[in-house]
């Protein structure tokens, strides 16, 4: 590509470009989930992460394959991010044989654990006793592998966090504790449930180091995660990281958000992530076909994942028993 060129280098800018395509990817992907709900393609509830991809695409370059990322029913970013292909992700929402888990997950509760995905999750804060055990599981075996917990600003107040955060920085254990914090728990704002809204400064009462970034900047992201990933595979301990940003849909697909004050989707508009970072990127020198040529191909991906998607078998009622343990 011609224009990777920069006064920050071409590392940071390559990287860039390849967190924009991540995002865009994501956004496409997010949109088409939109159109096979509306069309009743897909059941059941649906929660879109539209706006919040700076955060998938920024951590996910910072980490390394055999890291553990457990999310919440929020998840399809984070999928994407790790590598989990777009036609596995929509054919599981769509109820198909072909599906990541064949069917069986959903919207809400799939994973892939052979990509580094270990898995949504529809419990509130569920998913952060979970990577400490992951975490402790690669210390006992002698891994250099660490766990990113990804939770919502809701999440914050689940008593299971403040377990496992508490757990975790006892024993140093390799954890990233990923605050997405979009400002809203479900309807309700994430200032109207607490004294002190600066959430990262829990971290300090757990002994650990906590810090707040920009989560629409996807080097921001990338670059804290690099740090506190570096630091936890040195044995130093986990970290909490917010990140903030905005989610731009509803909390789930069919919320009208009338709780939302005026204009404040439209103040969010101009900051979001894909936006922010095509402008940066077009002043960097990045050309505008370039830019154009990278939004082609990620539709042109997720359309042909989708097409493929449909075309697949339904998941087989036949084998509803596998996969159970109870
Ligand atoms: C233990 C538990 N309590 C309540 C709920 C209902 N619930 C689903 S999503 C949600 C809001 C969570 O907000 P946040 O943690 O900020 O995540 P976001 O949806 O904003 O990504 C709630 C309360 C649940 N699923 N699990
Ligand atoms: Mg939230």
């Amino acid at each position: 590509m011609e224009a990777l060129h920069d006064t920050r280098g071409d590392r940071a800018l390559a990287d860039d470009m390849a967190a924009l395509d991540i995002m865009l990817r994501i956004r496409r992907l997010e949109e088409k989930i939109t159109e096979l709900r509306k069309g009743q393609f897909i059941q059941g509830s649906v929660h879109l992460c539209i706006g919040q991809e700076a955060i998938y695409a920024g951590s996910c370059q910072a980490l390394s394959a055999h890291d553990a990322v457990f999310s919440t029913y929020r998840g399809h970013g984070w999928a994407l991010a790790r590598g989990v292909p777009a036609e596995g992700i929509l054919a599981e929402l769509l109820g198909r044989q072909t599906g990541i888990c064949r069917g069986r997950g959903g919207s809400a509760m799939f994973s892939a654990a052979d990509y580094g995905f270990y898995g949504e999750n529809s419990i509130v804060g569920a998913g952060a006793p979970l990577a400490c055990g992951a975490a402790l599981a690669a210390r006992l075996r002698g891994e250099q592998r660490i766990a990113l917990a990804a939770f919502g600003d809701g999440a914050m107040n689940q008593g299971a966090i403040h377990e496992a955060m508490n757990f975790a920085a006892y024993l140093d254990l390799p954890v990233l504790f990923v605050c997405e914090n979009n400002t809203y728990a479900e309807l309700t704002p994430v200032a109207d449930t607490v004294r002190d809204a600066d959430l990262y400064k829990r971290a300090a009462a757990y002994g650990m180091p906590g810090e707040r970034i920009d989560g629409n900047d996807p080097s921001a992201v990338r670059g804290c995660v690099a740090y506190h990933a570096a630091r936890a595979r040195e044995g130093r301990g986990p970290a909490l990281i917010e990140m903030m940003t905005q989610r731009l849909v509803g909390h789930y697909y069919g919320d009208l958000q009338g709780y939302r004050p005026r204009g404040e989707l439209a103040e969010a508009r101009r900051r979001e992530p894909i936006v922010r970072l095509e402008e940066r990127l077009a002043a960097q020198g990045v050309a505008a076909e370039t830019l154009a040529a990278l939004e082609a191909a990620a539709t042109a991906g997720i359309e042909e994942a989708a097409s493929a998607a449909l075309a697949a078998p339904p998941a087989d009622a036949g084998t509803i028993k596998e996969h159970l343990y109870a």
